[in-house]
């Protein structure tokens, strides 16, 4: 019985000695300490030592076993702390090495314009509506005054589906959409893309964004607008600058008007910038049309409203004073970075 228990114990550390890896030790703790291990065998057969000395062996076996205990132990925790460093050293990182570069893109610039646009207008108190880009023809000219036989209607300058539908050519349908079915008070900012079948050139493009802004309200008259429209211009160009409203015409509102600021490169005296006037349009407003109010299910002797419009790459462009609108949509990383 001794020399198997010092047999086991022997071959036992001998193993442990040449062991590298924590798999191999606990393959080694099954077989000699587990419950059908080597030592739990000796025990078992404690059955043919004489009684007397059963006390004497069964200490011995549990000496070996507390021996075998703390050496597998203390091999498992060195042989850890080995792995640990053989990991720490493959996973190593150089922070000597410079850094990948990660690329950062930038707002567009005339997205960047269109959020101050929407900016300001909801600092007065207006909320954003959208709409659809395809329309019917009724919300894109019927209802804005715009007759059959309006040049604005001209195929030429419209990209029709079929007779009825067509892409939108102002944001306008938006808005009437708005009307026939939301009561007064209504003042709302509709951003978005529209489309006109333009050659391409410095200012002209198939695709280009506008703002549109409706305020309809019992007792709104032109002051309302002229207010509103200058605090927006000071809002955009700064205090000191000053604003010109000129009769216009437009057929969904009457009276019209356009609405200039005093070109800030010659402070009105006249140069290449605002082509010798002295001012720079930037929109076009007026009166909603009382035909407009009852067409879109607003009675007109109850309500009064105005409107307005203006371009967004127009405005981005005088304000960067971009020469080419071709600039805005070819996407050139040289030309958008520029306006970080
Ligand atoms: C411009 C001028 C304008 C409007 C747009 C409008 C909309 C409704 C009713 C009446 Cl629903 N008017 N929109 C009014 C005046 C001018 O745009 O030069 N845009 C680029």
């Amino acid at each position: 019985m001794k020399e198997k228990l010092s047999a086991i114990l022997e071959g036992a550390l001998k193993e442990l000695d040449s062991i590298q890896d924590t798999a191999a030790i606990e393959n080694l703790k099954v077989r000699v300490l587990g419950k059908k291990g080597e030592l739990t065998g000796l025990l078992r057969g404690m059955g043919s030592v004489a009684p007397e000395e059963r006390p004497i062996v069964g200490q011995m076996i549990n000496d070996v076993r507390k021996q075998l205990e703390t050496a597998i132990e203390e091999k498992q925790l060195k042989l850890m702390e080995t792995e640990k460093l053989k990991k720490l050293e493959a996973e190593t990182i150089d922070i000597t090495m410079p850094g990948r570069e990660v690329k950062r893109g930038t707002v567009h610039p005339m997205y960047q314009v269109q959020k101050k646009l929407i900016d300001i207008f909801v600092g007065m108190g207006f909320t954003v509506a959208d709409g659809p880009e395809i329309e019917l023809d009724h919300f894109n000219f019927e209802l804005m005054n715009i007759p059959k036989n309006h040049p604005a209607r001209d195929a030429q300058d419209t990209f029709y589906f079929n007779d009825n539908i067509l892409l939108r050519t102002h944001t306008s349908p938006v808005q009437a959409h708005v009307m026939l079915t939301q009561k007064p008070p209504i003042r709302i900012i509709c951003p978005g893309r529209v489309y006109r079948a333009d050659e391409v050139d410095a200012t002209h493009s198939p695709v280009f964004h506008q703002i549109e802004g409706l305020v309809i309200d019992k007792g709104i008259t032109m002051a309302d607008l002229k207010g509103t429209l200058d605090t927006f211009a000071r809002q955009l160009y700064g205090e000191g600058i000053d604003t010109r409203f000129r009769p216009s015409f437009f057929p969904f509102t009457e009276p019209s008007a356009e609405v200039d600021v005093r070109c800030s490169a010659c402070k009105g005296k006249g140069c290449r910038i605002c082509k010798g006037t002295g001012y720079i349009e930037i929109l076009g407003a007026g009166m909603v049309n009382p035909k407009v109010l009852e067409m879109c299910g607003i009675d007109p002797t109850e309500y009064t409203g105005f409107a307005f419009g203006m371009g967004i790459e127009r405005v981005t462009n005088l304000k960067y004073n971009i020469k080419d609108m071709r600039l805005l949509y070819e996407n050139d990383v040289r030309f958008i970075e520029q306006f970080k």
